[in-house]
C-alpha cells in the first residue's frame, strides 16, 4: 500500500482550514490513490473548535484519509510532515499597516521555522499561504539549516486564479481554455499579471481581448480582487484561497496539466534580475513529482518592467524591515 502523506496545516480551525481540510481528504490535493494523514495546528483558544473538525472529518468516512492530528504543539504537528501548509498567522487590524503587520507576524514564522526545521520531514515541502505570505517564508526558510531552501515556497496562485477567471468570463468561455496567465512578485496590490505568454483556446489572448480593457480593468481588478471580496462578503476570500493552496500543492507534486507553467513564490535565483532569496512570484514548471524550474527567458513587456521593478522593490523593503530575524 502506498505509504500516507503527512499534511500539516496551521490555522487549521480558522476559514480557509475549514474549506481546505476536507479537500486535502478527500484525495483532491495529492489525488484519489495517495492516503494522507493531516496533522493540524492551531492556537490553544481554537483547539476545541478543530477538534470540532476533526470530528466531522471522521463523519466523511473519506477512504484517503488515514488520521488525524488536531494539536496546539508546533513540535507535535510538524512532525515528520511531508508537507506543510501554513494557512495560520495574525490577521491585519485595525489601523495596521501592512508594515505593521510584517512586524507582527515575524516571531510567529521564526517559531514556525524552526520547529519545521527539527521535527518535519527532510524534503518537507512547504506553502506559506498567512500574510503577508512571501516574506513570512522568507522569515521561516531563514530558520532552516536542514530542508533545501527551494521547498519554502509562498501562494500566489490565487491571483493567478483570480487573473484566469476573469479572462475567461470576458472571453465568455471555460477556465480551461485559458492557459499559462501567471504572475510576478508579491502577493500584494504591486503584483504584476502577466498575460503576453496566454492564450485562449490556442490564440494568443492580447490578440483576442481588448487592450485597454486588459491594460486598466483586468489588472485593477485583480490586484485588488481580496479587498472587493471583503467589502462584499464581510470576510476575506475562504474557500478560493483554499483552493488555490489545493492546486499549488496538486500542480507541485502532479504536474500542470495542458498549462505550460505555473505561478509559484519561491527563493529567486537571481533570475530576471530579482535579488536573490526574496520569496518572488516566477512562472514555474513542474519537471516531475515536487520538483519545480524558473522558467526563463521571456521578455518582460515594456509596459510591465515598470511595476515589476516595483514589487520587487516592495519584497526587499519587506526584507529589510524584518532583516534582524534572518
Ligand atoms: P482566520 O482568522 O479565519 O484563521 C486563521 C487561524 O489561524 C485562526 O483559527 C487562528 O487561531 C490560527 N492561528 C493564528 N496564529 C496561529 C499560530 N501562531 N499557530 C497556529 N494557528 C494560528 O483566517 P483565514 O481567513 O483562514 O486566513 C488565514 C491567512 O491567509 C490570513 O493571514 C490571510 O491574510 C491569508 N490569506 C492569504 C491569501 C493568499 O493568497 N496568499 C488569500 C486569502 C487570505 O487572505
Amino acid at each position: 500500500m502506498t505509504r500516507p502523506l503527512r499534511v500539516a496545516v496551521t490555522g487549521a480551525a480558522g476559514q480557509i482550514g475549514y474549506s481546505l481540510l476536507f479537500r486535502i481528504a478527500s484525495g483532491e490535493m495529492l489525488g484519489p490513490n495517495q492516503p494522507v494523514i493531516i496533522q493540524g495546528l492551531e492556537l490553544p483558544v481554537a483547539l476545541d473548535a478543530l477538534k470540532g473538525v476533526a470530528m466531522e472529518l471522521d463523519d466523511c468516512a473519506f477512504e484517503t484519509l488515514h488520521g488525524m492530528i488536531a494539536t496546539s504543539d508546533p513540535d507535535e504537528a510538524f512532525g515528520d510532515a511531508d508537507i506543510v501548509m501554513c494557512v495560520g498567522s495574525r490577521p491585519r487590524g485595525p489601523g495596521m499597516l501592512r508594515s505593521d503587520l510584517i512586524q507582527a507576524n515575524g516571531p510567529i514564522f521564526v517559531g514556525q521555522g524552526k520547529s519545521i526545521d527539527a521535527n518535519a520531514a527532510a524534503d518537507a515541502k512547504i506553502i506559506v499561504v498567512g500574510n503577508p505570505c512571501n516574506t513570512n517564508c522568507l522569515i521561516a526558510a531563514a530558520q532552516s539549516t536542514r530542508i533545501p531552501k527551494e521547498n519554502w515556497t509562498a501562494m500566489t496562485r490565487l491571483d493567478q486564479n483570480r487573473a484566469i477567471g476573469q479572462i475567461a468570463n470576458k472571453a465568455g468561455v471555460a477556465p480551461g481554455e485559458v492557459k499559462n496567465v501567471f504572475i510576478w512578485g508579491n502577493h500584494s496590490p504591486t503584483m504584476v499579471p502577466d498575460i503576453d505568454q496566454a492564450s485562449i483556446g490556442g490564440k494568443s489572448v492580447n490578440n483576442t481581448l481588448d487592450a485597454q480593457w486588459l491594460n486598466e480593468e483586468f489588472d485593477a481588478t485583480v490586484r485588488t480582487r481580496g479587498k472587493a471580496i471583503i467589502t462584499a462578503r464581510g470576510k476575506s476570500s475562504a474557500a478560493s484561497a483554499g483552493n488555490a493552496a489545493i492546486d499549488h500543492i496538486h500542480d507541485w507534486f502532479l504536474g500542470t496539466g495542458s498549462n505550460d507553467f505555473v505561478s509559484m513564490a519561491v527563493p529567486s535565483d537571481g533570475s530576471y534580475g530579482v535579488p536573490e532569496g526574496l520569496i518572488f512570484s516566477f512562472p514555474c514548471r513542474i519537471t516531475a513529482p515536487w520538483k519545480y524550474e524558473i522558467v526563463q527567458g521571456l521578455e518582460i513587456s515594456e509596459g510591465n518592467r515598470e511595476r515589476f521593478k516595483k514589487t520587487s522593490q516592495e519584497l526587499e523593503e519587506e526584507r529589510a524591515a524584518i532583516a534582524e530575524l534572518l
